[in-house]
């Protein structure tokens, strides 16, 4: 179905079609963008809570700022849908995280209104600095550079890197802090509770107050803030606000807080933002949701519902979800809490994603137990590192890709100390709809260059949890999990725990001609496809290798003795995975075969559903089909 922008929205078709607008006009091009927005993310699912409250602040930045020469990066870019709407891509919104549509992040190649790709936190303050460095070395000085971010996404490391850094340029950087007080589950840390004191505080907001009137401004931010800014900070630089307000601190002039959501009021600061030069922070009070009774209510579900009812806000599910296998994530967080409540060692830790990764199960049941340490995957990993050194049982969740920030904490602190952390990787191979800066492509791969490291990866959900169940009782260093976004195979999944042989893999069936071998969930695509095969008297065995590291050289072994043409199949990488190790034991041990990788291709795949990517890679049913009829 159609959706029809409103009568004013239909005519915006770029910044410069905004800025023909008169002020008084942005309240209702704001109504009809939410409405838009609403419309096409109930039917077409997404993020809509983030959305919905950066609605005012998309329109006045675009209203007032020169887009694109100036550059507007957006932090994760989850929030941004409705920029993408203003600055030409209105008509291709139905498409928006569709195969072969338009991103659901920022994507420099998109738009050159998408001054900076984006879909990890954290990094906006940082781009927008570095851009507005280069830009004052080309002498480009007018030019403005402004990171829009969350409350939740400055709690990540690289944030306060950045303002670290900011604070001693004088580079034309304005952050905007946009505070919602809430990340996807509710935000976490000493930042949030410094973020709702100075917002709240009335002693400091009646210190600046007082400020104002006394250097006799009526309204903050006024006509002549260059003045009175100086003015402001002079008097108080070295009193109040150094020692009470945090981004003053790192040498930022603060703003703040003010209302997010009066549109007419954002235009009249940033006109005034504009003229003060250096880095400066606008701290923006938003709510997540806005404009949206369900989501403002319930701001965790509505942060990505899936499809709902625009009217009534009620969530879609499907109608057979009983009967199906459950999420993969599910049983990692019902599992923890079975395991946990066996090993008192066992304790949880996830940055930021409790309800995403299912370990909202162990922070209900046992809050003392489990850690959310805040949008913080490098420190995740190191803070497990020291649980685990001091005898405790660190289970660290962390999606496969967010994974990829944490690699040296992997290495340097996890690893070369030989420390048991068991490592579960959530979301490993493609993820789908989230596109390129969210698949869990690369973890098989370059976890396997790492020493001391095991690596294993579940075929189903009997076999998560006895890797679950190994992993706890390993004692030999890092063991990591890698599972898939999404169901699993087996509906009755409630299996009782069985200690695996670490390194250990199995024979599924034994065939003819060609050998397909595989790790975790795609050995189910391998099983699909040898079932159809048998009508046409193709008849391959499988293997199924359950730990890429160690590997099971006497199954391998096995292998290259019987068959002189394989199918490697792995959800991931076909550059330093499965396939490469398969080629590598092939080399190492003088055997002759002919070796056919399946996998994601050395390039970055765009977003789509799971099914049309893998098909697009050919590592699906139809895939392995094609690739063995092509090989026997
Ligand atoms: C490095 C990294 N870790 C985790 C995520 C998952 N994630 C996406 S949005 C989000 C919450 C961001 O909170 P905030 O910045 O406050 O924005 P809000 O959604 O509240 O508008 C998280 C944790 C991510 N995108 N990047």
């Amino acid at each position: 179905m159609e959706i029809k922008p409103g009568e004013r929205l239909s005519k915006i078709n770029d910044p410069a079609d905004l800025k023909k607008l008169k002020l008084r006009e942005l309240p209702q091009v704001c109504d009809e963008l939410r409405q838009f927005i609403i419309e096409h993310v109930s039917m077409n699912p997404g993020h809509l809570g983030a959305n919905l409250g950066a609605v005012e602040l998309t329109v006045a930045l675009h209203y007032v700022f020169d887009t694109p020469n100036d550059n507007l990066v957006w932090d994760v870019g989850h929030q941004a849908y409705g920029h993408k709407i203003l600055t030409g891509r209105r008509d291709d919104f139905h498409k928006n995280r569709s195969f072969k549509g338009i991103a659901g992040f920022p994507q420099m190649a998109e738009s050159k209104y998408d001054a900076f790709g984006t879909g990890h936190s954290s990094t906006s303050i940082s781009a927008a600095l570095g851009m507005a460095m280069a830009a004052s070395l080309m002498n480009e000085k007018d030019k403005h550079h402004i990171a829009i971010i969350g409350d939740g996404s400055m709690t990540g490391g690289m944030a306060m890197e950045a303002l670290n850094n900011a604070g001693v340029s004088d580079s034309n950087v304005l952050v905007i802090l946009n505070d919602n007080g809430i990340a996807i589950s509710k935000n976490t840390g000493a930042l949030k509770e410094y973020l709702t004191d100075i917002t709240t505080s009335k002693v400091y907001n009646r210190v600046k107050d007082l400020a104002w009137k006394l250097m006799g401004g009526g309204t903050p931010y006024g006509k002549n803030s260059r003045a009175l800014v100086h003015q402001f900070r002079s008097a108080f630089k070295s009193t109040i606000l150094k020692k009470s307000n945090l981004f003053e601190a790192f040498n930022l002039r603060y703003f703040g807080p003010v209302d997010g959501h009066d549109v007419i009021h954002l235009v009249r600061l940033f006109r005034d933002m504009k003229n003060i030069k250096g880095p400066k922070l606008l701290h923006l009070i938003t709510t997540k949701g806005k404009g949206f009774e369900m989501a403002e209510k319930d701001k965790e579900k509505f942060h990505a519902p899936g499809y709902f009812n625009k009217d009534t806000g009620e969530i879609i599910t499907s109608s057979c979800e009983g009967k199906q296998p459950p999420k993969y994530q599910v049983v990692f967080g019902k599992t923890l809490v079975e395991l946990a409540e066996m090993n008192e060692k066992i304790v949880g830790v996830t940055p930021a994603m409790p309800t995403g990764c299912s370990m909202d199960f162990m922070m209900n049941k046992m809050p003392d137990r489990a850690f959310d340490v805040g949008i913080a995957e490098q420190h995740a990993v190191t803070f497990s590192a020291g649980l685990a050194a001091e005898g405790l049982m660190p289970f660290c969740n962390i999606y496969s890709t967010f994974m990829q920030r944490a690699y040296d904490q992997v290495i340097h602190d996890v690893a070369l100390q030989n420390l048991n952390v068991v490592l579960c990787l959530d979301r490993g191979g493609l993820v789908g709809e989230d596109g390129a800066t969210h698949h869990g492509a690369f973890d098989l791969a370059y976890f396997r260059a790492i020493p001391n490291m095991t690596i294993a990866a579940p075929m189903n959900e009997e076999e998560l949890r006895d890797m679950m169940y190994t992993g706890q009782l390993h004692g030999k260093g890092p063991f990591a999990i890698r599972y898939p976004r999404g169901r699993g195979v087996m509906p009755e999944w409630k299996t009782p725990f069985k200690e695996q042989q670490v390194g250990l893999g199995r024979k599924i069936k034994d065939g003819k001609g060609i050998a397909i071998v595989s790790i975790g969930h795609p050995g189910n695509f391998a099983v699909e496809a040898c079932e159809k095969l048998k009508a046409e008297g193709i008849d391959p065995a499988i293997y199924d290798m359950r730990y890429l590291k160690p590997i099971d050289e006497e199954l391998l072994h096995d292998v290259f003795k019987n068959f002189s043409k394989v199918i490697t199949v792995e959800d991931g990488t076909i550059v330093g995975g499965l396939g490469s190790a398969v080629i590598e034991f092939m080399n190492d041990n003088k055997y002759n075969a002919q070796v056919k990788r399946l996998g994601v291709p050395d390039q970055f795949i765009e977003q789509g559903k799971p099914e049309e990517l893998f098909r697009e890679c050919g590592y699906d049913m139809e895939g392995i089909v094609k690739a063995v009829k092509e090989l026997v």
